[in-house]
């Protein structure tokens, strides 16, 4: 892999480092990422389904639909690119994990906090008393979950299109773009906002931002330095050069 050697450079003493995930982060475990050729959005159309209206209109689809991602999560494994994050929060002092992703992946690889931007699939909540219902799922004869307490409609606790992002999330995570030294965007097509909006706003402030994507993003043009290929081989490598380096200076 080949860095450039202010990014080396950085690696070896770098104390904040800022990490934004997208559904790239995860394909290599199998879970399909929106956008791409076998995209989630190739069988749907993401406004018939992360999108209120859509669910009042028709939640039996939606909750198919988050269903089916439901049971593709439940088999799959984090993958060494998640592995290397969760390493990575060991070895920075102030370290952030902000993830576009709904898929629990992070925190399976063992991250301890992670803000999660919009929301996490194994999460529901009545629409009508606002009661958290521990992973609910369609029941076997394709029912929706109903509330046990009002059986009002529950509701995956993702956020859909036109919907804000929890508040104290988002902040923190503009928080820890505005004080970062090293930013990083893995495995993200940089389209959906105001997620996307953290790699400029951690540039406008002076830190190093880096992509690690196969493709060009429509942020590819902004970022310091593009390391082209995939999450699971580049970010291991960092994470490497992190410790030696760390490894070097305790003796
Ligand atoms: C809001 C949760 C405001 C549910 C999701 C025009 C301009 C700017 C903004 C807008 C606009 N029109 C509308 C908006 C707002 C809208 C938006 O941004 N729309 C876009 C499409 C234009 N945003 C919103 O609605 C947000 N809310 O703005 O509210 C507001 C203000 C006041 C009052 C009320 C409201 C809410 C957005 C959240 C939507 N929810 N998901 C669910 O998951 O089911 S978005 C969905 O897309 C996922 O969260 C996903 O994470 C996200 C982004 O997709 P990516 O993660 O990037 O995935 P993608 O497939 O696109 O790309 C994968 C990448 O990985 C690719 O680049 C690929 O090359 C790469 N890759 C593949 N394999 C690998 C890899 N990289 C590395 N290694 C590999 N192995
Ligand atoms: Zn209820």
């Amino acid at each position: 892999m080949i860095i450039s050697d202010k990014l080396n450079s950085l690696l070896t003493r770098v104390n904040s480092v800022c990490v934004l995930t997208g559904a790239g982060i995860s394909a290599e475990s199998g879970v399909e990422t929106f956008r791409g050729a076998r995209g989630l959005w190739s069988k749907f159309k993401p406004q018939e389904l992360a999108d209120f209206d859509a669910f009042i209109r028709n939640p039996e689809l939606v909750w198919e639909w988050y269903n089916y991602r439901k049971k593709i999560i439940r088999d799959v494994k984090p993958n060494a690119g998640h592995m290397a994050l969760a390493k990575m929060e060991k070895l920075v002092k102030d370290f952030s994990l902000v993830t576009q992703n709904i898929d629990n992946l992070h925190f399976r690889a063992g991250n301890k906090k992670v803000l999660e931007l919009h929301g996490n699939i194994e999460r529901s909540y009545c629409i009508d008393c606002g009661k958290f219902a521990d992973n609910l799922g369609i029941t076997p004869e394709g029912k929706m979950p109903k509330c046990p307490l009002c059986n009002g409609f529950v509701r995956p606790d993702v956020v859909w299109f036109g919907e804000m992002l929890p508040t104290d999330v988002f902040e923190e995570a503009v928080e820890t773009a505005r004080r970062c030294e090293l930013f990083l965007v893995v495995g993200t097509s940089a389209v959906v906002y105001p997620a996307a909006g953290l790699p400029i706003t951690a540039k406008a402030q002076g830190a190093y931002t880096v992509e690690v994507n196969t493709e060009p993003t429509e942020i590819s043009h902004i970022v310091n330095e593009t390391l082209k290929g995939k999450a699971g081989d580049i970010l291991p490598g960092l994470v490497a050069l992190l410790e030696e380096t760390r490894r070097k200076n305790e003796r």
